[in-house]
């Protein structure tokens, strides 16, 4: 039944049970070796492959809206509704999204790509909807409930007058890691039906989600029989289903790189990234210091505390997808006396704002953000970049915002985090960096260096963590000789080193160039203008524009917003050239 282009969703409701079946192999195939050649979420997209093909069968999207939380768990969805042709394109520079966009399908009625939003999003689906008009189905995971937009949502439910709505329950026992606290165990103990009857639910499971003869009988039974209650199915998947290295190794292959199947278990990661550089830092520290703890919201491999979540287990703390929690349990640490340090991707601390503001930064409490995948992240795209956590902080009082500029500035930036005793953020991105970075220390702290020094610059550059050996790279090519560009590397976006404001107001004759990885709009190079006198020429500010970046590898990404280091010296190249005339 698949074409050329895939099967369709006509021939998807014609099809025998057999063929449906066949189906199902069909499309894990097709995740499998994509992902192996793009990199993907393979394990999670290969666990409701016979849910997706259920629902399509038994529902009408996109008429009666399927809202997929997350969106990482969709591909066999995409592959039903019409993207099989271009799925090889998965996560690349112009090609599909590894998740859930409107813009991408009329299948794919509301985008994500971070958790726990489906539930709230299909309630307000239903809300407006008649019984005539159908239903709404949300699909969430059992990880996606632990976080309080999920709970929230659940206790909305029984309050609002909703037309047919199912909520699936994709329960595989697993978040990224094992999933943890009070609700993968009440969905273990045989208490779901319970639990779920008090929020206003019907509830209908557990079943066994990779039979497709049950899914369809039971979706076909839940239609039959509906009392105008909303309806909750419990279905049990298994993460990673049909790929053997992925049964085995849930947790690595939720999500995979290219060509993961080259790599053997147990080899050694081949690069040592900064969130492994935060991990191994914060273990040292944690020797000295006993009031160190650590906090992961649901990502303790992502973020490099697997090492000191084995070594100091009872000072390692795992929330779940909670990340306003897991900052406001920080906080209460934290006036507890100790000195937690909260590791948390940049995109997904966003949730978490209320909680930094109100009750870590308002009562000055010394809480350590590590701020891991800040910048471009690449293949997962707009849901996913770092790009907004220099302007979200910028404005928040007496919290000091920092940013390494090569590896070793991890572990100091992380000890002047804990001798300020004031709220305290680093921001470092995906992946490696220079392990050093050469330059002359300016001031008494470490948060400004002199990387390149010329007497009458025509340009002065000021860049911003990670940003740094690019310009560097670029400032080498354009002025060889050192001539004409003089070169600070900033650490402290917040406060901003005084030593910096100073060189820049004796000097106000020369082009400014003030670069970050990071949305301009709010960022340091706002802030830091704003703390100088007027100059003679314009300052140029390089950041992310005011527009969402698209997924695509990262260098590709750099170039179409001027940030790669060849982008750079022709910037540098142009200004040069307009300095000259002026
Ligand atoms: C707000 C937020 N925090 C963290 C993540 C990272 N993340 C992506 S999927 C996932 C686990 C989701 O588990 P579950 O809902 O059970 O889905 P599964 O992958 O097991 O199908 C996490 C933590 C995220 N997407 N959004």
């Amino acid at each position: 039944m698949i074409g050329q282009s895939g099967p369709s969703l006509p021939q998807l409701k014609k099809a025998s049970l057999a063929e449906l079946v066949e189906l199902a192999e069909d499309i894990r195939h097709k995740i499998i070796e994509t992902c192996l050649k793009t990199g993907g979420h393979l394990g999670a997209s290969l666990g409701p492959v016979e849910l997706a093909i259920a629902l399509h069968r038994v529902f009408d999207s996109p008429a009666e809206p399927i809202i997929w939380d997350v969106g990482h768990q969709a591909y066999a969805h995409k592959l039903l509704t019409g993207r099989w042709d271009r799925f090889s394109t998965l996560r690349q520079t112009g090609g599909i999204s590894g998740f859930l966009s409107h813009d991408e399908s009329e299948h794919d009625v509301f985008g994500a790509g971070h958790s726990s939003t489906a539930l709230s999003a299909a309630l307000g689906f239903a809300a407006t909807r008649a019984s005539s008009q159908g239903w709404t189905v949300a699909v969430v995971g059992d990880g996606g409930l632990t976080a309080g937009l999920a709970l929230e949502a659940l206790n909305n439910i029984r309050a609002v007058s909703v037309g047919p709505l199912l909520t699936v329950l994709n329960d595989n026992q697993m978040s990224i890691a094992p999933n943890v606290g009070a609700i993968p165990a009440i969905l273990a103990s045989g208490e779901a039906r319970d639990f779920f009857s008090h929020f206003g639910f019907d509830y209908v499971g557990p079943i066994d989600g990779h039979r497709i003869d049950v899914l369809l009988g039971t979706l076909e039974g839940i239609k039959r029989g509906y009392a105008g209650r909303p309806i909750l199915l419990h279905i049990h998947t298994q993460k990673g289903k049909g790929y053997a290295p992925a049964e085995e190794r849930p947790s690595t292959f939720h999500g995979v790189g290219p060509l993961q199947s080259k790599v053997t278990p147990g080899a050694p990661t081949p690069l040592h990234s900064f969130s492994d550089e935060f991990g191994n830092a914060l273990c040292r520290l944690a020797e000295e210091d006993p009031r160190i703890v650590a906090i992961s919201a649901a990502m303790p491999e992502g973020t490099g505390l697997t090492e000191f979540s084995r070594r100091f287990p009872t000072r390692f703390f795992d929330v779940g997808i909670a990340e306003p929690h897991a900052v406001t349990f920080a906080a209460g640490l934290a006036a507890a006396g100790y000195r937690p340090v909260v590791a948390i991707y940049s995109t997904f601390l966003q949730r978490a704002l209320d909680s930094i503001i109100h009750d870590v930064a308002i009562q000055r409490l010394p809480v350590i953000f590590a701020i891991d995948r800040a910048g471009l992240v690449g293949a997962d795209g707009p849901t996913h970049h770092g790009a907004f956590d220099l302007s979200y902080l910028g404005g928040v009082p007496g919290l000091e915002l920092t940013a390494p500029s090569c590896l070793n500035d991890v572990e100091a930036l992380l000890r002047q985090g804990l001798a300020s005793g004031a709220p305290f953020a680093l921001r470092y991105p995906r992946g490696t960096g220079p392990q050093d970075l050469a330059g002359d220390w300016i001031g008494s702290g470490k948060n400004l260096r002199r990387l390149k020094t010329v007497r009458s610059p025509k340009i002065q550059v000021v860049a911003l963590g990670m940003v740094t050996p690019k310009v560097l790279k670029a400032v080498e090519e354009v002025d060889p000789k050192g001539t004409q560009i003089s070169v600070w590397n900033v650490l402290s976006a917040k406060p901003i080193p005084v030593e910096l404001t100073e060189a820049l107001n004796a000097d106000t004759q020369s082009k400014l160039i003030i670069l970050e990885e990071g949305a301009i709009r709010g960022g340091f190079g706002e802030a830091l203008l704003h703390e100088l006198n007027p100059r003679t020429s314009r300052p140029v500010l390089l950041g992310y524009p005011d527009r969402f970046i698209p997924h695509g590898a990262i260098p590709d990404l750099e170039k179409s917003i001027g940030l790669g280091s060849r982008e750079i010296a022709d910037r540098l190249r142009q200004e040069l050239a307009g300095a000259g005339k002026s």
